[in-house]
């Protein structure tokens, strides 16, 4: 089945309205869910229209259809891939058998502590963001922001069917902390770091949507081969809106870029009232180390767990691997002692599951980086953005608790605190941005710190109203 039943309360294309009880579950779930969204979601436009793209189709083409939507009547669904029907475990102990259809008893506890973790990510990401509107540099990015937040709202809602349709009473209450725990909050946070601080300025945002959504994209693919079947056909659904996510990151760093490049030829930056390329290159290596971070320990039980289990693959497990069992090779880790000094340990291939998805993750980073430069090259600036080095501002695995400079060389802390306002965003950085962070509201207007895109959305000028707000 691949159109989307829009008849009913929650779209869906599971056949939800075939089981009363899991139908009535969420029923019941989604006012809670409605009242999160009014009070963590955007706040203060809640009553415009919004030009937003809906999930249609779960086919690869048109699955979209754009329209003004106010944001709390967003058609918040439960959408999978169609149903492959042979699929096998396709690595890992089980290889070979049939995929599951419904958890297997022994790995309960695991899959549903991967489905809680993944879930938590995509509100806590909305709560992040939820100030953000009142900043925006232009109708268009306004829009864009509002569409990856209701889209992160579906995210979360793909894993709360799995916990409502697999995971009886405990999935059910699950679902419900899912709505209280909060971004940065000290006694309830969200479950990873990176969800925890604080983005609340336009170049962090971009900077989130360019390192952290793309950590989902490779969470999500390694879940999309996952033995779980319906784990794996959510998380191939989800990775379709993901691109757009990474997408308005990636260009809109691109067209801060583009803009300082331009003044920098006329004189100082910072005095011409757009973003320093340090103070860039700062935010990149803020989001970048926190959500390398979000791939875990690079020695992980856990990890070896999951890989044979066959719940978690590694990128693209089918298309770039011919051996799925990873039983004989191994993987070298550099690990430093107190005193800096480096030695190579070797792993069980499997232990280092957790770091071969964040080389995957690397390599596509290093790609986006390269078309940023691009930017600045065409604008004739000689300076580049580069990524640190993976062991710079770790606090999870095997770096955490150390200090590295962004090329990766050891360091005493004292003297890495010295630089750290010239890795970090500062105290200073910070006032400077939120200076420059005055809306632009009118259609067509940008504001000056932002090259406008090359394009608008969905074929629409870049003038369009993407935004109609209520009473104008
Ligand atoms: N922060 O063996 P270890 C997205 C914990 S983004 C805090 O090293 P393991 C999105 C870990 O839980 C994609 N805690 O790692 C993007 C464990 O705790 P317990 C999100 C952390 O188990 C933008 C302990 O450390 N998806 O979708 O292999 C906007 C040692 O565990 C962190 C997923 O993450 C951290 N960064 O965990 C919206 C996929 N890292 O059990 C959305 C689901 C590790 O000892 N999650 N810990 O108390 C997983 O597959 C795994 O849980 C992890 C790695 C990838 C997190
Ligand atoms: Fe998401
Ligand atoms: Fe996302």
């Amino acid at each position: 089945m691949s159109n989307i039943n829009y008849q009913e309360r929650i779209p869906n294309n599971v056949d939800l309205s075939n089981d009363r009880r899991l139908q009535r579950a969420l029923e019941a779930w989604q006012p809670d869910y409605l009242e999160w969204w009014m009070d963590m979601g955007p706040e203060g436009y809640q009553d415009d229209d919004i030009y937003l793209r809906t999930a249609v189709s779960v086919d690869q083409d048109g699955w979209a259809s754009f329209d003004y939507v106010k944001m709390p009547d967003y058609r918040w669904g439960i959408f999978l891939t169609p149903f492959e029907g042979e699929r096998k475990v396709n690595f890992g102990d089980h290889m070979g058998e049939d995929a599951w259809q419904s958890v297997p008893g022994e790995y309960r506890n695991i899959l549903r502590r991967v489905i809680v973790t993944q879930g938590d990510t995509e509100p806590a990401s909305v709560e992040q963001q939820r100030l953000l509107g009142h900043t925006c540099p232009s109708l268009y990015d306004l829009r864009n922001l509002f569409q990856v937040n209701v889209e992160e709202g579906r995210h979360l809602w793909a894993m709360v069917y799995l916990l409502h349709r697999y995971f009886g009473r405990d999935g059910r209450e699950e679902a419900e902390e899912l709505l209280e725990r909060r971004s940065g909050d000290e006694d309830s946070p969200r479950i990873l770091g990176a969800f925890n601080e604080p983005c609340s300025d336009w170049l962090n945002f971009f900077c989130f949507t360019t390192f952290t959504d793309r950590d989902g994209k490779y969470q999500l693919r390694a879940l999309s081969e996952s033995g779980f079947d319906p784990l794996a056909r959510t998380c191939s659904f989800m990775l379709t809106e993901e691109a757009h996510h990474m997408f308005v990151g990636q260009s809109g760093v691109a067209r801060i870029l583009k803009r300082t490049a331009e003044r920098m030829k006329e004189g100082d930056p910072r005095k011409l009232g757009v973003i320093p390329l340090d103070m860039i290159q700062r935010h990149v290596n803020l989001w970048y180390a926190l959500s390398l971070d979000l791939f875990g320990g690079e020695d992980s039980s856990n990890a070896a767990n999951f890989f044979a289990a066959g719940l978690k693959g590694r990128d693209q497990e089918m298309r770039k691997y011919d051996d799925h069992l990873a039983l004989d090779q191994t993987y070298d880790l550099t690990l430093f002692n107190p005193q800096g000094e480096q030695r190579i340990e070797t792993i069980p291939l499997r232990r280092a599951m957790n770091e071969v998805l964040r080389d995957a993750y690397i390599e596509d980073c290093e790609k986006v980086v390269n078309t940023w430069n691009r930017v600045l090259r065409k604008e004739g600036c000689d300076e580049r953005i580069t990524l640190p080095n993976r062991r710079f501002f770790r606090h999870q695995g095997i770096y955490a608790g150390m200090y590295f400079d962004p090329q990766g060389n050891w360091m005493a802390p004292e003297d890495w605190e010295a630089k750290r306002d010239e890795w970090l965003p500062s105290m200073a950085d910070k006032s400077y941005i939120h200076s420059l962070m005055k809306p632009c509201t009118e259609p067509g207007q940008y504001a000056d710190w932002i090259s406008p895109p090359p394009r608008g959305i969905n074929g629409q000028p870049i003038d369009y109203h993407y935004v109609e707000f209520a009473g104008s």
